[in-house]
């Protein structure tokens, strides 16, 4: 175990809230509101009864935060120390959750080049340029709702106004401009964004129309004539909360949205959490809920985050947009754009005579730069050292530290396999990926005339970039904990224009999902203008999910998994044009033991004017391997490979007579290559393809992971966790807890540590009797006993720069006899054992069989 790191991590996640740690047994989690949770009733209790109900709890003090209609409860902050569990056990309460921060990520200063007219050419990618041209669909007189940090609506491409009669004529501000978890939210009737800039960036997406009105080139959002409903629930910060997401949803419905749009950044988690469970509601009355799959793609699979895990809501991947902006330089009589290194964080500016130095093997090939060998017996000094960005030995601070000690100005790495990758780079060091075929093309150019010179440009440019129109590096990877299908579908999020407040500039280009929501939000839009109504959310899913176009990475053949971008990418053309609902929108094979994939009907309806005919077809994708090597913890990366379910019809031609539907039987077969304890997700599409030239065919996504999800690790071991340390208040030292250890609660805080590499149905931390082996309950820390479900972490926290990990504080020597118990418990003078348990996805729960069980500490008391 590596301990020594792990304690270097507590200390740094102790620090921050040091001064209450010490003066208070809870340690509030940061992304936690202590003493605020969400409540919800039983059916047939509503909020008169509840309220009577706890104000008969003398013991009981709170005030109500927010109260729900769609949803059957409230939320409220308790304010006599309370616990959840405590709330739990009152009669006539359901569930309880904690009140969760949602933060946006802060809003960069844009200084991008925003007039090459290349950036538009999203909608190029989705026929949505087709659609508007020719149908001239605007989507008027469908309302849309952005759920996030208000919109500046005295934008002129926005309509400039607020309420009656103006773009923007719905809306509310649920948080004021200074909202952070510690303060009060400040409701009032004004939802103008002038400080973040993303839900204006959101809206712009969806509908500006900003053609006439000054911008940098004319351009127009996908729905240019939806209104507007503006919720705001991210302050100036970009800091919200769980409830506070809730009412500004709720507000949506009652205000008669059409479609609802969250980009909400959060963690992986079940569908359980109660912003996807009142989303179910608000779909199931027929709204449509769209979210954005997460920017965690650099974490790997299992990683699409919480608010798009509802049933019915569409959970959205994002694709670059072909083209991008860049900085650039000159070399050989090309220009080529690079991405510098985050620790460098500008623009490279080097001198003339920092000449380029491909740094090659004796065999000729580009050499990976991560030592001083590398460098032995060449004269780099002053030099820009071009290298390959091969990661296997080294990463890019071990690369850029050996160029800079042989004495190298600069460092260009040649990303690989292609596209500009991201490096972390050192701060003292001027270092930027390149493309794959830049690379190529500087060593030609050395190679003619080592003495070319670089140019370098301080500006940015618009490029094709390599991976252009493919899907994107940071759209998060599924499946979910329960091996469903999310995301569902994909559209441009990578490099795309809108507006912005007027006083942060106007206009700016930003790249993530929360860009790609808004893209499938306003397709619908369009498409609801072409039916000429509203369409129930589900069904608006299905038929874009039918009609989308499955995509490959840059330079492979075969498809990217379904896990990556599920249905494909949006095309609204097509999803206009089509003729025929294909169902249902998605098949989940599960995995080996659970498969579900020997007997699938599935149902293609045809909804044109003439009998057609249907040929049956399946397409494969590449599929993921994430566990090479017995790693507990998913690569990062997942390892693309072709192992190929197989698949029979009972026919593989299909009549069906308008307005009929006809019933096809699918049988699946696992695939027989991929090993079994690696776990591959495999995947693929159910093609359905119309007689005719302009008719579309419609697809079914499908996925499944071969092996037994069962034994898919759960908890990181890899890393040295679980552990569970104790920390001296008076000293600040953190330790592992010695065998038979006696903890002082007067000086000692027992912490115990967890990193999740996947979902688990419940995460326990139980005691029992060392001798006897008997139960004696489950741990009592800051969040009362632990035993529920959680997402995977993230492998790196922002926040630290370390590997995500997750504390839980042992509180005074107590425990919860039983997962119902109400109140903590001393624990009896004895020895015992700590234990970490994680439940096995798709099992039972019975303990211990079907958990992954790690004792952390013998204990005495
Ligand atoms: C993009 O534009 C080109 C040229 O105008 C056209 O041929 C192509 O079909 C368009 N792509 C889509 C998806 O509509
Ligand atoms: C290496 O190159 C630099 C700059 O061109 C030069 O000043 C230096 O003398 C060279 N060093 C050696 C050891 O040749
Ligand atoms: C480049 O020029 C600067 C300033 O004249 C000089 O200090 C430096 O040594 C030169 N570097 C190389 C690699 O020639
Ligand atoms: C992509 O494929 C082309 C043609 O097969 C090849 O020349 C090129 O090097 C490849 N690029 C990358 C980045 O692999
Ligand atoms: C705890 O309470 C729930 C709901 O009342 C019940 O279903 C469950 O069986 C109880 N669990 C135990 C261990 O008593
Ligand atoms: C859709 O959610 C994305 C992610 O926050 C968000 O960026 C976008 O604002 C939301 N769209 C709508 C329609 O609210």
């Amino acid at each position: 175990m590596k301990i020594t790191s792990i304690i270097s991590l507590i200390a740094a996640a102790t620090l921050v809230s040091a001064g209450k740690f010490q003066a208070a047994d809870l340690r509030p989690n940061a992304d936690v509101i202590p003493g605020a949770f969400i409540i919800e009733y039983h059916d047939g209790i509503d909020h008169a009864k509840a309220n009577s109900i706890l104000n008969s709890k003398k013991e009981l003090s709170f005030k109500v935060r927010g109260k729900y209609n769609l949803f059957n409860g409230a939320s409220i902050q308790v304010e006599s120390g309370h616990s959840g569990e405590y709330l739990a056990k009152i009669p006539g309460i359901k569930r309880v959750w904690p009140v969760e921060v949602y933060q946006l990520p802060k809003a960069k200063p844009s200084n991008e080049d925003l007039t090459l007219p290349q950036l538009t050419s999203a909608h190029n990618m989705t026929g949505v340029d087709y659609v508007q041209k020719t149908f001239k669909y605007t989507g008027k007189g469908i309302k849309v709702g952005i759920i996030d940090s208000g919109i500046d609506y005295t934008h002129p491409a926005l309509g400039g106004c607020f309420g009656k009669g103006c773009r923007v004529r719905y809306g509310w501000d649920f948080v004021g401009d200074d909202y952070d978890k510690t303060k009060v939210a400040k409701q009032d009737s004004d939802p103008r964004d002038t400080c973040n800039g993303h839900g204006t960036h959101v809206a712009g997406i969806i509908g500006a129309d900003a053609r006439k009105v000054g911008a940098p080139q004319p351009f127009v959002g996908v729905a240019p004539g939806v209104t507007f409903g503006a919720y705001r629930i991210f302050s100036c910060a970009g800091t919200g909360a769980t409830d506070i997401i809730m009412l500004g949803m709720e507000l949506a419905f009652n205000q008669g949205m059409n479609i609802i749009n969250m980009s909400l950044g959060a963690g992986s988690a079940y569908k359980s959490n109660p912003i996807a469970v009142l989303a179910d509601s608000l779909a199931a009355r027929g709204l449509t809920v769209v979210t954005s799959a997460g920017n965690d793609g650099a974490d790997g699979v299992w990683s699409v985050g919480n608010t798009g895990l509802g049933e019915l809501s569409t959970a959205v991947a994002s694709y670059d947009n072909v083209a991008g902006s860049y900085h650039y330089f000159k070399y050989a009589g090309a220009e080529h754009p690079y991405s510098f290194s985050q620790a460098w964080g500008k623009a490279l500016n080097l001198p003339t005579n920092a000449t380029l130095v491909p740094v090659f093997e004796k065999d000729g090939t580009l050499s990976d730069g991560c030592d001083a060998d590398s460098y032995a017996g060449k004269n780099v000094t002053g030099k820009v050292v071009l290298v390959i960005g091969d990661v296997t030995r080294c990463k890019s601070g071990g690369r850029g530290a050996a160029a800079k000690a042989a004495g190298a100005a600069g460092m260009l790495i040649q990303t690989l396999p292609l596209g500009l990758s991201n490096l972390g780079g050192n701060l003292d060091f001027q270092m930027a990926s390149i493309e794959f075929s830049a690379g190529q093309e500087l060593i030609a150019g050395y190679k003619k005339n080592p003495a070319s010179t670089f140019t370098w440009s301080s500006t940015k440019k618009s490029f094709r970039v390599e991976g252009g129109g493919r899907p994107s590096d940071f759209s998060s990877w599924g499946l979910d904990g329960e091996l469903r299908i999310k995301p569902n579908i994909a559209a441009p999020g990578g490099n795309i224009l809108s507006t912005y407040p007027l006083n942060m500039g106007g206009y700016a280009i930003e790249s993530g999902t929360s860009m790609a929501s808004p893209y499938v939000a306003g397709s619908h839009a369009l498409l609801y203008s072409a039916h000429k109504k509203v369409l129930r959310g589900q069904d608006a899913r299905q038929i874009l999910m039918n009609t989308a176009t499955p995509g490959s990475f840059f330079n492979h053949t075969e498809y990217a998994p379904v896990a990556k971008q599920g249905a494909g990418l949006i095309n609204v053309r097509n999803a206009i044009a089509t003729q025929t609902i294909f169902s249902p929108d998605r098949i989940e094979l599960l995995d080996s033991v659970h498969f579900t994939g020997k007997n699938v009907e599935v149902k293609i309806k045809n909804v044109g004017k003439h009998t057609t005919v249907y040929t049956l077809s399946h397409e494969t994708t590449e599929s993921a391997i994430s566990y090479r090597g017995g790693n507990s913890y998913p690569l990062a990366t997942p390892i693309l490979e072709a192992d190929k379910a197989t698949v029979t019809f009972s026919q593989k031609k299909v009549t069906v007579r308008a307005g009929q539907s006809v019933k096809v039987k699918v049988q699946f077969k696992e695939p027989a290559t991929g090993k079994a304890i690696e776990f591959p997700f495999y995947s693929g599409y159910i093609v359905a393809t119309p007689q005719g030239k302009a008719s579309v065919p419609v697809r079914i996504p499908y996925a499944g992971v071969k092996g037994d999800i069962a034994k898919v690790p759960i908890l990181d071991t890899d890393y040295g966790v679980p552990v569970l340390f104790v920390s001296n208040k008076k000293t600040g030292k953190v330790g592992a807890i010695e065998k038979g250890h006696k903890i002082d609660w007067a000086v000692e805080q027992p912490i115990l540590v967890t990193r999740l590499g996947s979902h688990t149905p419940e995460l326990s931390f139980r005691l029992f009797e060392a001798k006897s082996g008997k139960e004696v309950g489950y741990l009592n820390t800051q969040y009362g006993p632990v035993a529920a479900s959680f997402g995977r972490s993230k492998n790196i926290d922002t926040n630290t720069n370390k590997p995500a990990i997750r504390t839980f504080n042992w509180l005074q020597g107590t425990v919860y006899t039983g997962i119902n118990a109400t109140v903590p418990t001393a624990v009896p003078a004895g020895e015992y054992k700590v234990i970490v348990a994680a439940q096995r996805k798709l099992s039972r729960g019975k303990f211990p069989a079907d958990f992954e069980v790690y004792e952390v500490a013998d204990v005495t008391f």
